[in-house]
């Protein structure tokens, strides 16, 4: 290892010792904790199933930054770069379009055997995987009504896509040893005003109660439910709200999903953290930035982030939250935008675990609001960058932004021979 980042690491772990924070003892736990990369940034978001189908669902992406994957394989070496630069073991969110089948296969017939080479994959690289059936930039979908749609045959054709992912879901766990995570996020919803806000949400109750009919060990599969305020064209009313699923997800034993750019611009989902977790087992978090009208940009080392990552460490909530990303941007290297993202959000949870936790709370407890601001504030310019420098050399993954070169070498070399 590098001598500087040695020699940094162990000045930093004097610091923290001081306030009974033991850095290895931290990056030991960090090192346990599981990010699910989502692989549609690696693509945006088009998958393998539909190619020419425009992507729909009031999601967007934009830019045209050369060198995305197109095939099953360069998706898989792609992702595989990216998880040489990020410290850790972690997952991978497959979503229903990315099946790796020759056969012409619609979604309501797709079986786990479609999606076996990622299996094999998966575990030649050590990982996990989730899953999300894919409601959306499909022809079904084209009238923005899936499983709450008000014609039969639509709404079945959905029901019978979501129970073939359960069943991938449940496949995945099995093969994996680690249980796979479906997430169902729908885009129902209308642009303008409704007259019946009631009917579409029956209706997606009763397709969720069917999808979900089976019992699957959540040894294998856990099911969540994503909401969301608005789309582009479901300005005015989503059939999924937070409320919806709140309540379905605590009246069924579901996890709720919570997508950070799924709410008010003044809302966050960090203050939603300890609420959901009280009523129910389970949580998903989409990890993202909402920025105007766009909820997927790259997740930055905000204050948002930040706060999301010191709920889940002071919390103790870490072991029943899963941790998805959701974001993707076609305006920069796409392998980049990964790294980026993910090496943000596992640092943000290292930031979380170098607060002397104890001590703030007593702090609070005894309304001491002085020292709880002075030492938040303070613990800000703690050298945790050198923890996190050391972190990344011990797992052999690029120190600091020594990776932009990795990517830079990638993009030539790869990318743009594509
Ligand atoms: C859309 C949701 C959903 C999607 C992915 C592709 O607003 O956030 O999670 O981004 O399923
Ligand atoms: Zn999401």
């Amino acid at each position: 290892m590098d001598q500087a980042v040695q020699n940094s690491y162990v000045e930093a772990k004097k610091l923290y010792a001081k306030y009974g924070i033991n850095t290895d003892e931290v990056l030991e736990k960090l090192g346990r904790i599981k990010v699910s990369l989502h692989c549609w940034q690696g693509d945006d978001v088009k998958g393998f199933l539909f190619k020419d189908k425009q992507l729909s669902g009031g999601i967007a992406v934009t830019g045209s930054y050369p060198g995305r994957a197109e095939t099953p394989e360069q998706l898989r070496q792609d992702i595989e770069q990216a998880l040489s630069m990020i410290p850790g073991k972690h997952k991978v969110n497959l979503h229903a379009i990315y099946a790796d089948t020759e056969e012409p296969v619609d979604l309501d017939q797709l079986e786990p055997r479609h999606f076996s080479k990622w299996v094999d994959w998966a575990k030649q690289q050590g990982l996990g995987l989730d899953f999300n059936p894919t409601m959306f930039s499909h022809p079904k979908a084209e009238e923005g009504f899936t499983l709450s749609h008000s014609n039969e045959e639509i709404r079945q054709f959905w029901i019978n896509h979501c129970r073939a992912s359960r069943k991938i879901g449940e496949y995945f766990g099995k093969e994996l040893g680690q249980p796979c995570v479906t997430n169902y996020w729908l885009p129902d919803g209308y642009k303008d005003t409704p007259v019946d806000r009631l009917s579409p949400r029956v209706r997606l109750k009763e397709s969720l109660d069917e999808i979900f009919r089976d019992e699957i060990s959540e040894a294998h599969n856990i099911d969540a439910v994503e909401s969301k305020l608005f789309g582009i064209g479901s300005e005015s009313y989503v059939v999924g709200s937070h409320e919806f699923y709140l309540g379905y997800a605590v009246s069924r034993g579901k996890a709720v999903c919570l997508d950070a750019g799924h709410f008010h611009p003044t809302e966050v989902i960090s203050n939603k953290i300890s609420s959901v977790l009280m009523f129910t087992e389970r949580l998903l978090l989409h990890v993202s930035r909402p920025v105007r009208w766009d909820s997927d940009h790259v997740v930055t080392m905000d204050d948002e982030l930040l706060e999301i990552a010191r709920e889940l460490v002071r919390g103790d909530m870490l072991e029943r939250t899963h941790i998805g990303l959701d974001f993707f941007d076609g305006s920069i290297n796409h392998i980049a935008a990964w790294v980026i993202g993910t090496r943000n959000t596992i640092k943000a949870l290292l930031r979380a675990m170098l607060e002397p936790v104890d001590l703030l709370r007593k702090a609070e407890d005894q309304r001491d609001f002085t020292s709880r601001l002075a030492l938040v504030e303070e613990f800000k310019s703690y050298p945790f960058g050198a923890v996190w420098d050391y972190y990344c050399a011990v797992h052999g993954v690029p120190v600091r932004e020594a990776w932009l070169d990795e990517v830079k070498k990638y993009e030539r070399n790869v990318l743009l021979q594509r």
